[in-house]
């Protein structure tokens, strides 16, 4: 049936006459019905990628680009002047995941099911997720996000487990939302508790962290800073994993699989340790089956793989063992017994899964039980094994491979840039989306004016829709004029946004003292801080006063303007992104495990500025020197700093007069006046007397070539032979090249 047609049936009326509230209802019953024509086998092997976040954004638009439809539908659309993203706005967006590690499972969800493989994804239905985050006094406060309504793309299924944990027998009950590939339906399978009550929350932060029996799937990651938390986040652990061996387990002998072979069956990526326990408590109803302990060690250690998403120290978990023996003492037997064997093995004490301390290491236990280690980048992998993880990269060479990440080209490119696409396609054709390395075909137009003009205007296009976007939402008036410079990205003081914040104190006193940019500034920030991390809430305190004493000041904001987005979330990236010019990506060399964020800015034509970290290298890499702006200290010199302990950051204050001129305003009286003192003098301290993440070394250099930028940026021509220098080579960032590769070297699927 032609598609306008049946539209108009799935909405009972003409379209002419539909609201857009009709054309959404209408628009998800067309998705349904072309999802239920479509015909795919499975297969034999299946791919469970568990994770604790899914950050999956609206799924509208980009389940009609797979299903082929979203250019057609848009057009017909447009014909009778509704407008499709106006229509998309309606949906709510699912609030299950909080950044990169969460984005990464979704994007790899699209790529698999884009690439007509079996797998789908394993995690938790959170009620209200990841907490909303509104502005008020000039900060982070944290509100609930009820995400799921009536016409949720969620879907209830008759599967339900129990799982018996500390003193509790849960209910579970699984939900699912269907992954449209390309002539394939993936699922992401979500478990939920059935005995969860939502009345028992008042406001975000309060709600009984004790009753597990009714907050177990409300909050994604709720507090960790208390002994409550800590434990809920164990229960929550393991009741994912819980429920997704049972239902490994029930796929497989649902389709004449048997136990003894589940690895030819099934193969479970682990997504950071937040999943590990998957590997004791299969263990588990392996030998709960019948099968020896040996035997099933050594099936479950061919089915699992690990994917390491960081070096922090503290991002690492590490679980007390006396808790996971009161809550989960058949687990823990299992665990101790696997210890065990270690030990026997090896003397060094960093292999051990139970430590010295009572703690029980998770990446540890992955490493030794799982066939595979990945990390996420390449320089990320080469500090994994020559550092963090090298005892055991010495004794499972074998075990250790990269995967640099990727992103969804259908949701970064074609649903949030399609003019820049069109454009794309009227310069190459269509070749591109089998292999998007193929954007490099681009780089032939890398002297022609009209091409390298048509990118400058689709920019411009995209800053304006940007801008009015944001007065709309946060009524905020930006200069579509002035340079957009970016840094979109979680809360945290190794991102470094404070590095930011310091330059843009200096440039406001430069403007004070009537120094002028060249050109108006707008520096964008969209990120949320965990609620229990104070610094990075009084870094954000001190964005948001920036903001208030800049837009309150008519000869600055003409030159220099501050705003950091309210609850920064998938669609506000999806508009963010295609405005973007500059592309911060400043983390401390080291720090940042890969970054994706980079890649999405990358595609999208706006030039990074970053250190030589993550994947800001492989950026590097392939657009050459002369097409990036990289600055600071590397990766080798800051692991040495740790080392020998020799960074005092006092020093930089004393001999740096930039430093000390924007360190010192944060306790301005200017600033006083609009903020807290207690969070902004905290935060003054904190860079005065630890500077843990070292911003004031890389100062200097950041100013320097962030000035550079600036004034290069002049020279529009050469700007936009950068851009699409970027855009050329963005293609190796394309998920779809990352699932490969987990596919031909670890998967096999
Ligand atoms: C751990 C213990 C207790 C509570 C919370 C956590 C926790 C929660 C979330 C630890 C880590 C995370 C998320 C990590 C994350 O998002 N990592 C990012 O992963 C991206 C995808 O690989 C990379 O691109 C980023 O560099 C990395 O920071």
């Amino acid at each position: 049936m032609e598609l306008s047609k049946r539209l108009e049936k799935n909405c009972n009326k003409l379209i002419f006459d539909c609201s857009d509230e009709e054309l959404f209802v209408g628009i998800l019953k067309t998705i349904d019905e072309l999802k239920s024509e479509i015909k795919y086998s499975e297969g034999k092997k299946k791919l469970y990628y568990v994770s604790a976040e899914f950050l999956i954004g609206r799924l509208m638009e980009t389940n009609l680009i797979n299903l082929g439809i979203y250019k057609e539908l848009r057009e017909i659309l447009s014909e009778y002047g509704k407008d499709l993203s106006h229509i998309a706005e309606l949906e709510q967006e699912p609030s299950l995941g909080n950044g990169g590690l969460g984005r990464l499972a979704s994007c790899f969800l699209d790529s698999i099911a884009y690439l007509k493989l079996w797998g789908d994804g394993v995690g938790l239905l959170y009620h209200y997720g990841l907490f909303k985050q509104v502005f008020c006094d000039n900060k982070q406060c944290e509100a609930i996000n009820p995400w799921i309504s009536g016409n949720s793309v969620l879907n209830k299924t008759d599967i339900s487990y129990t799982v018996e944990v500390g003193k509790y027998t849960l209910k579970s009950r699984l939900y699912t939302i269907d992954i449209i590939g390309k002539n394939r339906i993936n699922k992401l399978n979500l478990f939920d508790l059935e005995s969860v009550d939502e009345k028992i929350v008042k406001t975000a932060a309060d709600f009984d962290k004790k009753d597990i029996e009714k907050n177990l799937t409300l909050f994604l990651y709720p507090d960790d800073s208390d002994e409550d938390g800590r434990k809920l986040r164990l229960y929550q652990e393991y009741f994912m994993v819980s429920n997704c061996a049972r239902l490994i387990i029930d796929e497989t002998l649902r389709r004449g699989g048997s136990l003894e072979r589940l690895d030819e069956y099934a193969v479970v990526q682990i997504n950071d340790t937040h999943p590990s326990l998957i590997i004791p408590e299969l263990i588990r109803l392996l030998v709960k089956e019948g099968i020896s302990m040996d035997k099933a060690v050594d099936i479950v250690e061919r089915m699992c793989a690990y994917t390491n998403h960081t070096i922090l120290a503290e991002a690492l978990e590490k679980w007390n063992a006396s808790d996971i023996e009161t809550t989960m003492p058949q687990i823990f037997e299992i665990i101790k017994e696997l210890d065990l064997l270690i030990k026997k093995k090896y003397s060094d004490k960093s292999l051990q899964i139970i430590d010295e301390n009572n703690l029980v290491n998770m990446a540890r236990m992955d490493i030794h039980y799982g066939f595979s280690v990945n990390g996420v980048a390449s320089l990320h992998t080469n500090i994994l094994k020559e550092t963090e993880l090298n005892g055991f990269y010495k004794i499972y060479p074998q075990k250790f491979n990269n995967k640099t990440n990727g992103i969804s080209m259908r949701r970064w490119l074609s649903a949030s840039n399609p003019q820049l696409e069109e454009f794309i396609v009227s310069l190459i054709g269509n070749g591109f989306r089998d292999d998007y390395e193929k954007l490099k075909e681009l780089e032939k137009y890398r002297d022609d004016e009209l091409v390298l003009n048509s990118l400058l205007e689709i920019k411009q296009e995209n800053k304006k829709i940007l801008c009015e976007y944001a007065e709309n939402k946060q009524g905020i008036k930006l200069n579509p004029q002035s340079v957009f410079d970016v840094q979109i990205k979680r809360l945290h003081e190794y991102k470094r946004q404070q590095m930011n914040v310091l330059f843009l104190i200096n440039k406001y006193l430069d403007i004070k003292e009537g120094k002028l940019p060249k050109r108006p500034i707008t520096a964008i920030f969209g990120a949320k801080a965990a609620a229990a991390y104070t610094i990075a809430k009084d870094i954000i305190h001190l964005i948001l006063c920036m903001q208030e004493l800049i837009n309150s000041d008519k000869t600055v904001s003409e030159h220099l303007q501050i705003f950091m987005v309210e609850n920064y979330n998938v669609t506000w990236a999806e508009r963010i992104i295609p405005a973007s010019e500059i592309s911060e990506q400043i983390s401390l060399a080291s720090k940042e495990a890969s970054g994706t964020g980079n890649m999405k800015l990358m595609l999208n034509g706006a030039l990074t500025l970053g250190t030589l970290d993550g994947a800001n290298v492989e950026i590097a890499n392939l657009v050459g020197e002369g097409n990036i702006y990289t600055f600071g200290k590397s990766s080798d010199e800051v692991i040495n700093a740790y080392k020998t302990n020799s960074y005092k950051s006092q020093k930089y204050y004393d001999n740096d007069p930039r430093i000390k001129r924007a360190v010192d305003f944060i306790t301005s009286n200017e600033l006083f006046a609009l903020g807290d003192k207690t969070c902004l003098k905290r935060l003054k301290d904190e860079l005065l007397n630890k500077d843990y993440f070292m911003t004031f070394p890389d100062f200097e250099s950041y100013t320097i070539v962030k000035e550079q930028m600036l004034s290069d940026y002049e020279n529009r021509k050469e700007w936009a032979k950068m851009m699409l220098m970027n855009i050329a080579n963005a293609g190796y960032f394309s998920s779809d090249r990352t699932i490969r590769e987990y596919n031909n070297s670890i998967w096999q699927i």
